[in-house]
């Protein structure tokens, strides 16, 4: 996989993570997707390439006014991320948003009639939101099953703080890389406006939320940066269901390292933490 090449950069980039979350057993079967919103780079690199366009618009379920003409390579419904390496452009496509947001055009991939996926109105809803709250920092959306992550959600109660902290005070990584902690998205059924909607909420305030018993969704700069994040968090979750099956910690990091190790690396935090920060209020920190 290390060497594969593609004549578009972005799925050149793309396609390896993908695989390599299907090794990570992330993504069983068609479980999971990824959407990347592509810069101008990108753009002028695939348009250089396409030779005919799909003509057809598609209405998108969910309108998204504020990424009217952007551009996003996205996985393809039904399709393995186990295949993105032999079967790239069946796995993914390419689709520009027309007509103030209303409509989609596929502008490469999705071959043998493909669209984009189930998940497509929450990934978009996403990334309108964190386009803004990252003032476009953020570019590519991570669906996927991560088993440790998803166990917690049948273990502890289905609170954004109490999760968040849990993670926070098992592994010191936690909260200098998600000072934003994760929010927690009650059971909802997939594929549907009302997971956008209801996703849409905790995604004004973290980058990362849980869709209980269901899986994580995660937005990044980079392929890499979200792939990085979400191993992180599952590694942090396997040691918690340890511990809980340990029958609970004796001692966890405490607040005041939390706040010590935010402090120290306040160079490199993107966002605030805000559930920390209630916390230390509530402890009289
Ligand atoms: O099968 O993971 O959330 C795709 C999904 C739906
Ligand atoms: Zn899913």
């Amino acid at each position: 996989m290390i060497g594969f090449k593609h004549p578009l950069k972005c799925v050149e980039s793309l396609a390896p993570i993908t695989r390599l979350c299907w090794e990570m057993g992330w993504n069983e079967i068609n479980g999971g997707n990824i959407s990347w919103r592509l810069s101008n780079e990108h753009i002028d690199n695939v348009l250089k390439q396409i030779v005919k366009i799909d003509e057809d618009f598609i209405k998108l379920s969910k309108p998204q006014p504020t990424l009217d003409g952007e551009y996003f390579l996205v996985t393809g419904s039904g399709k393995y991320f186990r295949h993105a390496i032999e079967k790239t452009d069946e796995v993914f496509g390419i689709v520009q948003i027309k007509d103030g947001g209303n409509s989609y055009q596929k502008i490469w991939g999705f071959k043998g009639g493909g669209k984009p996926t189930s998940e497509f109105a929450t990934h978009l809803t996403g990334h309108s939101i964190r386009k803004r709250q990252s003032k476009g920092r953020e570019e590519v959306i991570l669906h996927c099953h991560p088993p440790e992550f998803i166990i917690l959600s049948f273990l502890m109660p289905l609170d954004s703080s109490l999760l968040s902290l849990a993670l926070w005070k098992t592994m010191p990584e936690c909260i200098v890389f998600f000072p934003d902690g994760i929010r927690v998205v009650p059971p909802i059924l997939p594929g549907t406006n009302k997971i956008a909607d209801a996703s849409a909420i905790e995604l004004e305030k973290s980058r990362i939320i849980s869709w209980s018993h269901h899986g994580i969704f995660v937005s990044e700069e980079s392929p890499d940066a979200v792939f990085s994040l979400v191993e992180t968090i599952e590694k942090a979750s396997a040691m918690q269901r340890k511990i809980i099956a340990a029958g609970g910690a004796k001692q966890t990091i405490s607040l005041q390292l939390l706040r010590e190790l935010t402090d120290a690396t306040e160079n490199i935090r993107v966002c605030d933490p805000d559930i920390l920060i209630k916390e230390e209020k509530k402890s009289n920190l």
